[in-house]
């Protein structure tokens, strides 16, 4: 997250955090954010699986505030399956999408407590008005020329943007799809002592979050972006409410 703040993993239960064995060497490596969505499933970005590692080299952990820093009350879980959406395009990052299976030696999957929850997916008529504000969080980078991720868990505040700033004259010329919605910090300060909360590399797969009904709700999945945290320039998220018979025909018990 460039910008935005440190927080706690308590304001965010659903964040997962997903790492994979390095290859030819002990140890792993922190791949990308994702979200439980349910006490065995967590989504995340398709685009965070390139090389398709083996299900047997990726690991869940939830409940965790300091990436690399077991938390007293995390819980660590392998992949028993991850789903890639078929129609995931390497190119336009249209239906950035991923559902990953947890399981565990004991046979559990998920349990509540003050740092692991879930999240709520929307329901399939919900439109937020434009501008609505929304709250992303993630591991990722603080800058876009950082080699570093962050050590330490950081929410960031966004609004939804009108579909008609969110198209590819707005993001370089990329292609920007249906399954894709912008959100960005519209604050204006007339110079660049503005500090716009943004995702960056490495929150991919992670949630962009919004109140609705007094519940907070899946919106979108953190996904790409030009830059971070560039004035005017919004975050691009893979738009949930599409995926929502997707993530139900895939999520067989
Ligand atoms: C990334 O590289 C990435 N500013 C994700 C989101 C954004 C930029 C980069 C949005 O995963």
């Amino acid at each position: 997250i460039k910008n935005g703040f440190l927080t706690d993993i308590t304001s965010h239960p659903w964040q997962a955090a997903i790492f994979v064995k390095n290859q030819n060497s002990e140890g792993e490596r922190f791949l990308c954010g994702g979200v439980l969505i349910n006490s065995c499933w967590v989504l995340s970005a398709a685009h965070c699986f390139p090389d398709r590692p083996s299900n047997k080299d990726l690991k869940v952990v939830l409940g965790r505030t300091y990436r690399l820093i077991p938390g007293e009350e995390e819980q660590r879980f392998s992949v028993k399956e991850y789903i890639i959406h078929k129609e995931f395009d390497v190119e336009t990052f249209d239906n950035d999408i991923t559902l990953l299976q947890l399981s565990s030696e004991s046979g559990h999957c998920a349990q509540n407590s003050n740092t692991v929850g879930t999240i709520c997916l929307p329901e399939a008529n919900l439109q937020l008005p434009d501008w609505t504000e929304c709250e992303l969080s993630g591991y990722g980078k603080q800058d876009q020329y950082s080699p570093y991720f962050s050590d330490r868990l950081k929410e960031g505040h966004v609004r939804l943007y009108p579909a008609s700033r969110c198209t590819s004259q707005h993001l370089s010329n990329k292609t920007v799809t249906n399954n894709m919605l912008c959100a960005g910090d519209t604050r204006t300060g007339g110079n660049n002592e503005v500090y716009v909360h943004d995702a960056c590399q490495g929150d991919s797969g992670g949630p962009l979050v919004c109140m609705n009904d007094n519940r907070m709700t899946l919106i979108g999945i953190i996904s790409w972006g030009v830059g971070c945290g560039e004035k005017d320039v919004p975050g691009v998220y893979t738009k949930v409410i599409n995926y929502l018979n997707w993530i139900q025909d895939n999520m067989q018990p």
